[in-house]
């Protein structure tokens, strides 16, 4: 990161000069990065009122260890872009650091260091680290609190009071995660921490921390097993369209679809004469990866010579992590002797 070529002076020069009006866009940019520093650092980005020798030693002394961790937080930053994960990947990451905030804004007691986390669906828990600040013999109450992510079904419901023996600044305690096979988005949760006794939510931005679940199953996509157009037999009763699942099979996953006429020319198979128009859904349980659609042909007489042709439209899989096929139509000719016209 170039912010960290420039020197505290730098930092008083570029942003009083963007204050007056005479940066340049090179300079704004430089202005903006310098900004989000004091932002994390001090909370806020008023440069006149950051004391010279502070700003020092956070960019030049000893603040080498706020540097690499502003680096490192900004590089981890979650901005919505999920790290890609495997099935059953183990994953836990910590995002923002409370470290960050400003005092003011923190809680004079107790705390969590971590103010986001995010762990995979298949990591069986996550340790959350809380802060008992004074090092005094204490006890705070820890509970999780549902957002998308939901207890029971997502993880499992924590409500419990946090004893610190005198001297013990830090404990972990240890949030269960439930893993399942359904597709889901990545869902979120909190813990927040409150008075023990009087049961009143802690103040302070670093009371509540965010935890958000990544999900890790792959519900595939949606396929008519046959490329080309599917050929009908005449003297069949039914022809079978078959879909497949592919690229995974997790969890439950359903498309529907329906017989079309294709349009008015004599090619075209019309529907209660020339075959029985169907509409449903297809259901791809866990694992399942094959599934099809039967269709009975109407029988004509023996002599007509037969070669028409209609549609089997897919459309709305669920849930919304699972694909559709580009192609989610398929042909299908009825003819008099499908062997012979192949
Ligand atoms: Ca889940
Ligand atoms: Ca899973
Ligand atoms: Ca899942």
């Amino acid at each position: 990161m170039e912010l960290f070529e420039y020197q505290a002076v730098d930092f008083y020069r570029t942003l009083l000069a963007e204050k007056q009006g005479n940066a340049d866009s090179k300079d704004q940019e430089r202005a903006k990065t310098m900004k989000g520093f004091l932002k994390d650092q001090f909370g806020h980005d008023q440069i006149e009122k950051v004391d010279l020798e502070e700003l020092k030693k956070k960019v030049e002394g000893d603040g080498m260890l706020a540097r690499a961790k502003y680096r490192r937080q900004v590089q981890s930053g979650f901005t919505g872009k999920r790290p890609a994960i495997a099935k059953n990947e183990i994953l836990r990451q910590e995002h923002e650091h409370a470290e960050f905030l400003d005092e003011s804004a923190k809680n004079e007691f107790f705390g969590f260091n971590c103010l986001h986390y995010s762990v995979s669906e298949a990591s069986k828990f996550l340790k959350v680290m809380i802060l008992n600040k004074s090092g005094e013999k204490c006890t705070v109450r820890a509970c999780t609190i549902d957002d998308a992510a939901k207890a029971g079904e997502d993880y499992v419901k924590f409500d419990e009071p946090v004893s610190f023996e005198r001297g013990e600044k830090q404990k972990y305690i240890e949030i269960g995660i439930m893993n399942d096979e359904e597709w889901e988005p990545d869902e979120d949760f909190f813990v927040q921490l409150y008075n023990a006794e009087t049961g009143d939510e802690l103040d302070g931005q670093d009371c509540r921390t965010r935890i958000t679940i990544i999900d890790d199953d792959k519900p595939g996509a949606i396929y008519f097993q046959e490329s080309k157009n599917v050929q009908a037999d005449a003297s069949q009763k039914t022809v079978t369209i078959f879909v497949e699942r592919r690229n995974g099979s997790d969890g439950l996953v359903s498309v529907d679809f329906k017989t079309t006429d294709l349009d008015e020319s004599p090619n075209t198979a019309t529907a209660g004469i020339d075959y029985v128009a169907k509409e449903g859904t297809l259901e791809f349980k866990h694992g399942e990866i094959l599934n099809k659609i039967e269709i009975d042909i109407i029988k004509k007489d023996d002599d007509e010579v037969r070669d028409e042709s209609f549609l089997v439209q897919l459309s709305n899989v669920t849930p919304a992590g699972a694909k559709l096929s580009k192609k989610s139509y398929m042909v299908v000719n009825i003819v008099t002797d499908a062997k012979a016209k192949k």
